[in-house]
């Protein structure tokens, strides 16, 4: 079906048709980054829901495998929900997942791949004895799921964390195993905020200090600091906090209170969710996994048959700067895709102008851009309109400036993603990143936001970004991955050749210099494992 086929993107994750949510447990088995995914094998809407799966050797390429669980017993009848994988040092494959029972009570359940030497891990075992977990009392049947990767301590016993609400305040409990089939809950919660409802998908894992390497998620010990992930399902937005693990009494503390899970930092502020980590023991790197869902109507999803995607998978480090937020940066695989690039220097976009870069078709584009200001010297005389404002015509003395993607030669469809910056009367300088979609489709009903959020800028430092454009998303990274904005754009004008790129300063008060590369991506072409060809 070719409806709206240009919404398609080249190199992000999809199946081949229908529905997607959650990656689940993915790892690295010989050779092979192994995905797996929520996958509703019949439609383009939220059901029967199983396990899609497929491999790559650079998170890029992907080639589609056969499903690996579908919800075929009285413990998983209604849903194969959200797990993750455990490597145990002898080589074992532990997978734990949700079950949505026959009665749709959530249980956590046990599975195992068949033949461990197969490295496309095509088939899996459900053990015998599930459930290995039912809710605990005090915790609501139907808030009891996604199970994290395990990690051992020095007592030798795995631990997992899994989240739950109480009343309105969300938790995430633990539970210590030494065999996986047995497990013991832990008195008391490894965290809990008041007032964020139910943890969906928690993760749990550490990351170095200092340093340009991912940990594995039973590291313990060195200058670490440890993260908790919560997605929030009241709001649908997943938030992170960096903080302390006190393995002796099993809790983890957030450093900064006022920024705890689910009222202060999140991994992405478009539209992102669900999203999980593993440790690549093949890079020893920290990957990031998430998902990203449509903005169109269900009925347009139903028409193109697919619907959501997964963002490009992102390293994780410690942002060891600013010493409060994470780090995420694109894969390096992705830059194979790039093709020829094209570089602009200093270009000087005048206050109130805009600039075209001639660069062909702007559909499929890897974006590095940084701009310079002026001067910021007088005050902000902004009244009222502080952050992203009313998006980037909302004009101030400091910004809004970017870059105007996905836009037609005549403007009639754009997105743009920008910085804006305010100086306050007391001299304080606060950055904000935003991606504005309000003028990106004319299609009707399509859901359109102006998302962002501050960004911290260290002293010297320019304003930066790095944008991937793929059709219908864009994923902007400010300052090095410290802010991430994940937008979906449905144009109807600014498709195929008809794409194009500008420079913008929506600036009252200064002028900015733009330099830039961008590189046309090439296709990740993802298609079928040729299995009858092994
Ligand atoms: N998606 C799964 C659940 C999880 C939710 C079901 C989050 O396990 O809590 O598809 O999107």
């Amino acid at each position: 079906n070719a409806m709206f086929s240009w919404q398609r993107t080249a190199f992000h994750f999809q199946p081949e048709k229908n529905w997607i949510n959650d990656p689940n447990g993915p790892l690295f088995h010989k050779g092979w980054y192994h995905l797996f995914y929520q996958y509703n094998p019949d439609s383009a809407v939220w059901g029967n829901i199983t396990w899609g799966h497929a491999v790559s050797t650079d998170m890029i390429h992907w080639l589609y495998l056969p499903l690996a669980m579908v919800p075929d017993r009285w413990f998983d009848a209604n849903g194969v929900w959200t797990g993750s994988a455990t490597l145990l040092p002898d080589g074992q494959i532990i997978m734990l997942y949700t079950g949505s029972t026959n009665e749709s009570v959530q249980v956590q359940n046990l599975a195992y791949p068949a033949n461990l030497s197969d490295p496309l891990l095509l088939d899996w075992v459900k053990y015998e004895g599930n459930p290995i977990l039912t809710p605990p009392s005090g915790i609501g049947s139907t808030d009891f799921r996604d199970p994290t990767t395990a990690w051992i301590g020095p007592d030798g016993k795995w631990r997992i964390t899994i989240g739950s609400k109480f009343n309105t305040t969300g938790i995430s409990m633990v539970y210590t195993t030494n065999d996986f089939i047995n497990y013991e809950l832990h008195n008391g919660v490894l965290h809990e905020v008041p007032g964020t409802g139910m943890w969906e998908c928690v993760d749990f894992y550490p990351v170095a200090i200092n340093g340009s390497k991912g940990l594995d998620t039973s590291v313990n010990s060195g200058r670490i600091k440890h993260v908790l992930k919560a997605s929030l399902d009241d709001t649908k937005l997943d938030h992170y906090a960096i903080g302390t693990y006190f393995i002796e009494n099993e809790t983890w503390v957030p450093d900064d209170p006022t920024i705890d899970v689910g009222i202060g930092l999140r991994y992405d502020y478009g539209r992102y969710y669900a999203s999980k980590t593993f440790y690549d023991q093949n890079k020893d790197r920290r990957i990031l996994l998430g998902w990203v869902n449509e903005t169109d109507t269900e009925t347009d999803d139903l028409k193109k048959h697919w619907a959501s995607l997964h963002t490009i998978p992102r390293t994780v480090l410690f942002d060891s700067k600013t010493g409060t937020n994470l780090l995420q940066w694109p894969v390096e695989e992705i830059e194979d895709l790039r093709l020829n690039s094209t570089e602009f220097t200093d270009v000087l976009v005048e206050a109130g102008t805009i600039v075209p870069l001639d660069i062909g078709t702007a559909t499929q584009l890897d974006i590095s851009v940084d701009f310079k200001i002026e001067s910021l010297d007088t005050e902000e005389s902004v009244n009222g309109s502080s952050g992203c404002g009313d998006g980037a015509v909302d004009r101030s003395t400091f910004g809004p400036f970017g870059i105007l993607v996905i836009a037609d030669e005549s403007l009639s469809e754009l997105t743009p993603v920008y910085f804006r910056v305010t100086n306050s009367t007391d001299g304080d300088v606060t950055t904000y990143f935003c991606a504005d979609e309000s003028r990106s489709s004319k299609a009707p009903e399509v859901f359109k936001q102006v998302y962002g959020g501050k960004v911290p800028v260290l002293d010297g430092e320019t304003y930066s970004a790095r944008v991937l454009v793929d059709h219908s998303i864009v994923e902007s990274y400010a300052q090095g991955g410290r802010m991430v904005i994940s937008s979906r754009v449905y144009p109807t004008e600014a498709i195929y050749g008809a794409a194009r790129l500008f420079l913008f300063n929506n600036a009252t008060g200064v002028n900015v210099k733009a330099t830039l590369k961008i590189w046309r991506l090439n296709s990740a072409f993802i298609h079928p494992f040729p299995l009858d060809q092994i």
